[in-house]
């Protein structure tokens, strides 16, 4: 807690009361004849057309997933179609002001939104930019199917390529906006400011934060909207998004420039159900969704319910909060009113609701009733909003016809080698400022930090010159390794920011900060909420709008929290996008110890399990900063693994300890640590140390000779270095701190006895925890493997070690019955 807010006890004691503002309900009343003086007749029609055209591409989706055919083209849609027929008045009133430097977020009912926001970017780019986008998205390729036909205009031929992109997209197509790797539910196209869409629902709730705290550290222009469902507003992600959206600290501590709130609109698209379920009355509590925006801070995130039936309407309220964005008050919360004719999906029974209550909504459907009011004012005629909804639909046709057709849009072929999805699982790039035109914004130099000035009294090795081993206290660490390398990267990279849990005055978790509170300012290094989803989804948003972001989580143990967002999100949107996007985002997360069964897991393997995450564990100082600095020059999503055991071990492998400048460990090499003849033994983290220890007494009382190889990190994993070892050792042991059932060590033993089959004179080991809780600490040698453990799964299963006398059973028969109980 920054020393500048100090709580008072006079004060928080004191009787009194709190009193809400009341939240507006419908306020819109202006007529069409009324708005004549804020649009063109033009614009007023055109807000129709894009309507139409919303209405026309959902109407062939409905038809094909109902009657696989539309107007006699047969297709099989085999994936997802959520629809929003009924909605398009919400989206295209929310897309009318929108330029491209304003960003949608959204969910998996999205194509109302991402073709409303398409079509009014086109409307709003010349006609240079519009081709210059058109003709460099991924080289053209759903250019060069649309261009073909004839066009008045580069506008008319956007058009075309917006629908047939989404469309294409929609089916699978490589000429899709996203290459056909997404599909319906999580299509984006940012060169329209269309930014990802979530099928896990709420799951922009946290991303569409970190876009706007890109916006705003990195003064981005624009605004953010996070398009989130009625019954999503239940999500952890909304509501960890809305507390680290609204932190006091924006306003109150960050610095002049800086001091303001987030230009984020929190946009719920209210159509009353969820897929059957209903927020309003049966499954939340609010009654109206607006009100949620008054528990959250004085201004109550300026909320309001608009209805979203009424496109002038939606259009008036987003211009109307965009102006509380703009002046630095953001965010707000918008409840915009609209419904879905469409079920949830097309097959849906609709069971949940009656006839008369669909049937009253359709008797005010804006296709229609926009259009008579526009008739009404003399805006238009009825003969050109006949021919304009003609032409919309011959727009969606031809559309249709070309993305169904195979020969014209062909799907990705994902099973030759160095295929789209190989390619593009990991960025692989190096980059080290991810905004090479401006300066890193820091508050001394790096000279004039303290802790660098403490750390150069430090020995950089484990060892003095005549070799004697240093007390620690007088050693670098891990924790400074980590330090120095992270403090280096801030005066290289503008954007890079790091938050978390206690990151700024307490120095981060377990002090690997301490020192960068004097050097950075608050918009780079913050503390936030306690909200791992947030603090890791908000990362993810960061990095796709452009930035580098270090997030830090406290405990291993917490992953669970941030599961979505590290398991659905950050490992998935550079492919999701086709390889467009990049996610230059390390999560640090701390393995626990003596703390037991909450606060001490070894979570690598489960990150191991999920494609598009890189993982590392470092066991050294040297190997911490160089497998850190790749990190933080990469451009993918890193899980970075630390041990809590060995934060202050100093550096004892490499001769002259930790180099003072850059240097990289490139990710997926493992380190020898020891050669040895007889037997080679695998470690993952902080094992290493216990693993040298059952080593060194194997070697001095058995006269075994042990190579030792640490992992360093694991996913990717080159097993070169281990194959070579086994060809002289012929025997191999594998050890971590996670416990052994799905451990990815068992991954790793299956793949080493596919490689090296014939080499092995027995089947690799595994010496991983007890299947168990964690215990507590003073019977913690029970659990986490320790040298005994090594010793013993030797003797037993490599190399009976003479005389030793095994303390516990690590049998074949003994592991069948742990495995037979589930223990
Ligand atoms: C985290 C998660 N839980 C459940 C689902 C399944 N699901 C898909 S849509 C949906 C209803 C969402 O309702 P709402 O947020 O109101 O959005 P709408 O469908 O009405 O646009 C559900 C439960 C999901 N995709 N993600
Ligand atoms: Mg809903």
């Amino acid at each position: 807690m920054p020393k500048s807010v100090v709580i008072d006890p006079k004060q928080v004691r004191q009787k009194g009361e709190i009193s809400f503002r009341p939240i507006p309900l419908n306020q819109y009343d202006r007529t069409v004849e009324q708005e004549l003086d804020r649009f063109s007749k033009e614009d007023l029609v055109r807000i129709h057309r894009d309507m139409a055209i919303l209405r026309w591409f959902e109407t062939v989706l409905n038809e094909v997933k109902l009657r696989g055919n539309y107007k006699g083209i047969e297709y099989t849609h085999r994936g997802p179609a959520h629809l929003s027929i009924g909605q398009e008045s919400a989206a295209v009133g929310q897309a009318f002001h929108l330029g491209v430097d304003d960003h949608i977020y959204g969910s998996h009912r999205s194509h109302s939104e991402i073709l409303a926001k398409g079509l009014s970017a086109i409307q709003k780019l010349d006609d240079t930019a519009l081709m210059d986008i058109m003709k460099n998205y991924f080289d053209g390729e759903c250019l060069r199917v649309v261009e073909s036909d004839a066009h008045d205009s580069v506008k008319d031929l956007a058009v075309d390529y917006l629908i047939y992109g989404v469309l294409a997209e929609i089916f699978g197509r490589e000429a899709g906006v996203n290459k056909g790797m997404g599909g319906s539910m999580h299509a984006f196209f940012p060169p329209f400011g269309i930014y990802p869409n979530n099928a896990v629902v709420g799951g922009s709730g946290d991303i569409a934060v970190g876009a706007a705290l890109y916006k705003k550290i990195n003064k981005a222009p624009g605004i953010v909207v996070c398009n989130i469902g009625d019954a999503s507003s239940a999500c952890g992600p909304v509501w960890e998004g809305i507390c680290l959206a609204t932190m006091d600290q924006y306003k109150r501590l960050w610095e002049n420039e800086y001091r303001g709130g987030l230009p984020l609109i929190f946009n719920f698209v209210n159509n009353f159900y969820g897929m059957g379920g209903q927020p309003a009355g049966e499954t939340m509590g609010f009654g109206i969704l607006a009100r949620l925006g008054a528990g959250i801070n004085p201004e109550q995130m300026y909320a309001e319910r608009v209805d979203g039936f009424n496109p002038l309407a939606v259009i008036d309220a987003i211009s109307r909060k965009r102006n509380i964005l703009e002046r630095g008050d953001g965010p707000v919360l918008l409840d915009v009113v609209t419904y879905r004719y469409t079920g949830h999906s097309p097959s849906d029974a609709m069971s949940y609701r009656t006839r008369e209550e669909l049937e009253a909504w359709q008797q005010i459907d804006p296709i229609k009733t926009y259009p008579a009011e526009l008739v009404k004012a003399n805006v238009a005629t009825q003969a050109e909003i006949d021919e304009l909804n003609a032409r919309t639909e011959e727009l969606v046709f031809k559309a249709y016809t070309k993305a169904v057709d195979l020969k014209i849009s062909p799907r990705a072929d994902l099973k030759k080698k160095y295929c789209l999805l190989e390619n593009t699982m990991y960025s692989n790039e190096k980059i080290e400022s991810m905004d090479p035109k401006r300066t890193a914004e820091t508050l001394i130099s790096k000279q004039q930090n303290p802790r660098v000035q403490m750390l150069a009294k430090r020995s950089r090795s484990a060892f003095d010159e005549n070799g004697k081993r240093l007390p620690n206290s007088r050693c670098i660490g891990i924790r400074d390794a980590l330090f120095e390398a992270i403090l280096d990267r801030f005066y290289v990279d503008p954007t890079l920011v790091a938050y978390g849990e206690e990151n700024r005055d307490w120095g981060g978790a377990f002090g690997v900060y301490r020192g960068l509170t004097e050097a950075l300012p608050y918009h780079r290094l913050f503390n936030s909420p306690i909200s791992e989803g947030a603090i890791v989804g908000s990362a993810v948003g960061y990095a796709l709008e452009g930035g580098r972001a270090l997030v830090e989580l406290m405990y291993c143990d917490f992953l669970g929290r941030a599961g979505d967002e590290v398991f659905n999100q950050l490992s998935k949107w550079q492919s999701l996008s086709g390889g467009l996007l990049k996610m230059p985002v390390v999560v640090r997360v701390s393995v626990g110890s003596k703390y037991g069964a909450q606060h001490s897991q070894d979570w690598t393997s489960i990150t191991a399990h999920i494609p598009g995450l890189k993982v590392a564990f470092p066991a050294t100082p040297y190997d911490a900063k160089g497998l850190l600095y790749a990190a933080l020059v990469g451009t993918d999503p890193v899980i970075f693994f630390e041990s809590q055991r060995i934060y202050d071990q100093p550096e004892e492998f490499v001769p002259g300890g930790v180099p003072v400048g850059y240097y990289e460990v490139p990710f997926g090499e493992p380190a020898l640590r020891k050669e040895g003849n007889d037997v080679t033994i695998l470690t993952i983290g902080a094992t290493l140390y216990r693993a040298m220890s059952g080593v060194r007494q194997m070697e001095e009382k058995y006269g075994l000779s042990c190579e030792v190889i640490d992992a360093r990190s694991i996913v990717p994993f080159n097993y070169t270095m281990v194959i070579e070892s086994i060809k002289k050792t012929h025997k191999i042991l594998l050890t971590s701190d996670a416990c052994e059932r799905g451990s990815f060590l068992h991954t790793m033993a299956s793949k080493i006895t596919q490689f090296a089959f014939d080499e092995l004179d027995a089947p690799p080991v595994v010496v991983g925890s007890r299947n168990w809780i964690t215990p507590a600490d003073e019977v913690e040698d029970a659990f986490f493997p320790y040298p005994s453990d090594v010793l013993d799964a030797v003797h037993e299963h490599l190399q009976p070690l003479p005389g030793y006398t095994p303390q516990r059973d690590c049998s074949n028969g003994d592991l069948i019955r742990r495995s037979a109980e589930g223990i």
